[in-house]
């Protein structure tokens, strides 16, 4: 067997590359593993499809801006069993396959939570069994690649495609047109309207596929990457004539969509562009759902019950709309039956509720790119307020609150209102997010609609973020508790006794510990910093944004430095904090934050009177690659938002789960997971949901706290003082103006005190080794309740009707 997979791998090298094997490179050796995994997947691929189109199970899309899927080799050599063949093929060669794996680009098609959650949700969905199709778009360049220099971040394009893709199947044969601008014509009479839109301009949407694998599991579902067509597109009398620019002038302006994952939004053009972006992929996909859907024959009142599009966040809710322009003006179906199809066919899940990241869109783009869209929108609005209406809900401002269109400035389309309005159910990302959904910005319609917002927790893939990340962990888990919770997590609470076995703590220990060396090689290598595997790893890493409070951690160092400058304590234990995470192009603060953890890192690193006690690094470029490194070596996890701010957060489960310990806010997701490991064993600080509205009711006033809390006031003089930027003593004042004279509505100073009090009972607890790592088994054992196949289930339930109840589940686990 394994011979012959080497000779296979060995005729995927010759046939892709060109090469023999004693002259590859390793990049040519990639490419050749990769072929090798393609032949095994290429068969169950197609399989697959077959057999559930027999099954007549509902099929779930999941349309998503964002797909962050990681690496695939590895996991898919050991899924197919080829690992250790490629291995020793490799050793042959002289090469070392985990080197030649560390070349496997990570696809950067996202920015944060979201677009993860998205990949681990089509993980569980591929690993339960259920037909489901991930739809997005084919960046040319992913987010962007983050190097820093001088302390600042300098974005580069991330060409993630330089070397191809060697696990996509381009699609020539499966391509959309996709119409912009242009007008409507009415064919039919006033009794019987019939609307025809006629785009000035149309786009072909190009499929390129995307294999996703359920673990050990012969399922294989597909994601569906859309990229515009180009193909062509050159006018050829220009360039003939010497326009050698000018003549590729249409194909730049196809290609540009597909682009970047985020236009920088601050000019018009770059909003447009985004919002071209949206219709391109969703319409592409609606089509193709649709298409899929008539193959089997049955008749369109059916739809809801063969389909179900689940729109992560409001980016995708557009295809709403073209649903139901198809629907009407394409089969010609009545608007109101139409519209009902729509309604029963999509479901929403919201992950934020801070308005100035709640879509809207000017009715001005509408009128400008898609006119029928803006006419089927209004009709919609029309509904809705009618329905509004007839319930005698209106309580004055009530219509006005919950139309479709925002009145108020430039007339805009609230896009979460059309998905609400569009949507068979509506979720919230974690408990608390969902109440505040609820009681706060969609009061309205859960009054409307009672029962229509249900939560579903967040979770994550174990495959991914254990056996994936963390395969030292996974063998000792198997010694004890067999590796069952791959496939039923609740089975990871079989880990909690032996908390109690010294001998396994030691185990978990000495894991903790090696991972912490290969964290520590990292950063070494990465920022040149040395850190000791022996100190508190203590990690913050998610996006750079005020609300994630990166600067409340950042005045925490601040001040354990102050405080070991002045009085070196040689009983407080080492510390190595570290930072990573993105800031969005062009979010001014976030940069100004980035760089100051860069200045922070500078002064405490280089100043003797810390040395020992205190580093600080910050990785750049965070992705899921390192993710997948920092994660297994972290002791502490910093989840600090602004109660009320944080959706659910997903890197809190991952850590925890990794045997971290949370310091954390009583905000999102950590809610949940301190119920689960226990409070015990997790370290719960600041004001609470209602604390902070009180505290903005009564007027929260930094001022105070600055001149009241003399450790506070220490830092931030520090701070402004130009301590950690000598060369431009006030380049931080931006910061510090916005913690006080700003009035921070991040709260940073309110809780700044709490969080000092609570990181002292860390260091105080860190110290009791056979404790911390007690308390560290039962954060891994508690939670179960965090895996995407849980999350996935209640979808099943909630939301998409698939009946994928406990019973299929186990059965579909018993088949395999
Ligand atoms: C341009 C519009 C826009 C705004 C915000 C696009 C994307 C975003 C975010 C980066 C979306 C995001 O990642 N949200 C996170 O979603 C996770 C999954 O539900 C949650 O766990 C996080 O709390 C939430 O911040």
């Amino acid at each position: 067997m394994i011979k012959t997979d080497s000779q296979s791998l060995i005729r995927n090298l010759r046939s892709l590359t060109g090469r023999p094997p004693e002259s590859a490179s390793p990049r040519q050796w990639l490419r050749a593993m990769a072929g090798l995994v393609r032949e095994h997947i290429g068969a169950h691929w197609a399989d697959g499809a077959r057999a559930r189109r027999h099954a007549g199970e509902r099929r779930v899309y999941y349309l998503s801006m964002e797909f962050l899927p990681g690496r695939l080799l590895m996991q898919t050599l050991r899924s197919f069993g080829l690992y250790e063949s490629c291995r020793r093929t490799l050793a042959d060669y002289g090469l070392d396959l985990e080197v030649v794996a560390e070349l496997e680009v990570d696809p950067a098609l996202g920015n944060g939570g979201l677009g993860r959650l998205a990949a681990c949700l089509l993980d569980s969905m591929a690993n339960l069994g259920l037909p489901a199709y991930g739809y997005g778009m084919r960046y040319d360049c992913g987010l962007f690649e983050q190097e820093i220099e001088d302390g600042w971040q300098v974005e580069r394009p991330d060409t993630w495609l330089r070397h191809g893709n060697p696990w996509e199947v381009p699609r020539a044969d499966l391509v959309h047109p996709v119409g912009f601008g242009g007008r409507v014509v009415d064919h039919g009479c006033a009794k019987l309207p019939r609307h025809e839109w006629l785009p000035e301009d149309e786009i072909l949407a190009v499929a390129h596929d995307m294999p996703v694998l359920g673990y050990q599991s012969e399922r294989l579902n597909t994601l569906r990457l859309w990229s515009p067509s180009s193909f062509g597109e050159l006018d050829l009398r220009s360039f003939n004539d010497g326009e050698h620019v000018g003549a590729f002038a249409r194909r730049n302006a196809i290609e540009s969509l597909s682009q970047v994952l985020y236009p920088g939004d601050a000019s018009p053009a770059g909003r447009e562009l985004r919002f071209k972006q949206e219709y391109f992929f969703v319409s592409a996909s609606v089509q193709d759902i649709l298409r899929r859907f008539r193959r089997l024959g049955r008749p369109l009142d059916r739809l809801p019950d063969e389909i179900v599009i689940q729109i992560n966040d409001t980016h995708p809710s557009l295809a709403i709309v073209e649903l139901l322009r198809l629907l009407v003006d394409r089969h010609h179906l009545d608007w109101e039956q139409a519209w009902q199809l729509t309604r029963q066919s999509f479901a929403y899940t919201n992950h934020t509720l801070m308005p100035e990241a709640l879509e809207t869109w000017p009715l001005g783009y509408f009128e400008k790119l898609l006119p029928r869209h803006l006419e089927l929108i209004y009709g919609i609005n029309d509904w809705l307020l009618r329905d509004v209406g007839s319930r005698r809900l209106n309580d004055g401002g009530l219509i006005r609150r919950m139309s479709l269109i925002d009145e108020d400035g430039d007339r805009r389309v609230r896009m979460a209102h059309l998905a609400i309005a569009g949507s068979r159910r509506v979720n919230g990302v974690s408990k608390i997010h969902t109440e505040l959904m609820q009681r706060t910005t969609f009061a309205d319609f859960a009054a409307l609609y009672p029962g229509k917002i249900v939560n579903i927790t967040n979770g994550i893939s174990f495959r991914r973020w254990l056996l994936d990340a963390n395969p030292d962990l996974v063998e000792l888990l198997r010694s004890r508790i067999g590796d069952g919770w791959l496939r039923e997590p609740d089975r990871l609470a079989a880990l909690a006794p032996h908390a109690d076995d010294p001998a396994f703590r030691a185990a978990f220990r000495a894991i903790k510990h090696r991972n912490k060396l290969r964290l520590a090689e990292l950063i070494a290598r990465d920022c040149g910093i040395p850190v000791d595997a022996g100190s508190l790893f203590d990690v913050h890493i998610k996006r750079i944004h005020e609300y994630k409070r990166q600067l409340l951690k950042l005045l925490h160092v601040v001040a354990l430095y102050d405080r070991l400058r002045r009085e070196p304590d040689p009983r407080r234990g080492a510390r190595t904090v570290v930072f990573a995470g993105k800031a969005a192009p062009n979010y001014v603060m976030a940069k100004l934050i980035l760089k100051l953890i860069h200045q922070v890192a500078w002064r405490v690193n280089t100043d003797p009177a810390v040395a020992g006690r205190l580093r600080m690094a910050f990785i750049p470029d965070y992705g899921v690659r390192k993710a997948q490194v920092i994660i297994p070596a972290a002791d502490l996890s910093e989840q600090i938002s602004t109660a009320g701010r944080e959706a659910s957060g997903t890197g809190n489960m991952k850590l925890a789960l990794n045997g971290a310990l949370t310091i954390g806010t009583l905000d999102g997701a950590n809610i949940e997971i301190r119920e689960a490991v226990g409070a015990e064993n997790f370290f719960a600080f600041g004001a609470t949901i209602d604390e902070v509205a009180a505290l903005r009711a009564q007027g929260y006033d930094p001022w105070r706290i600055y001149h009241g809390d003399a450790e506070a006031r220490a830092v931030l003089d520090l701070i402004a003082s130009g301590h950690f930027s000598p060369s431009t003593p006030d380049l931080f004042r931006p910061v510090v103006d916005a913690l006080t004279s700003g009035g921070d509505p991040y709260l940073v100073l309110a809780d700044f005190s709490a969080y000092l009090r609570c990181q002292e009972r860390v260091e105080a607890d860190f110290a009791d080794v056979e404790q911390w790592t007690r308390r560290a088994i039962l954060n891994t054992a508690g939670t179960a309740t965090f895996s995407s196949d849980h999350a996935v289930r209640r979808y099943a339930e909630l939301v998409w009707n698939t009946g994928l109840s406990d019973g299929r589940a186990k059965q579909v686990a018993a088949a395999e």
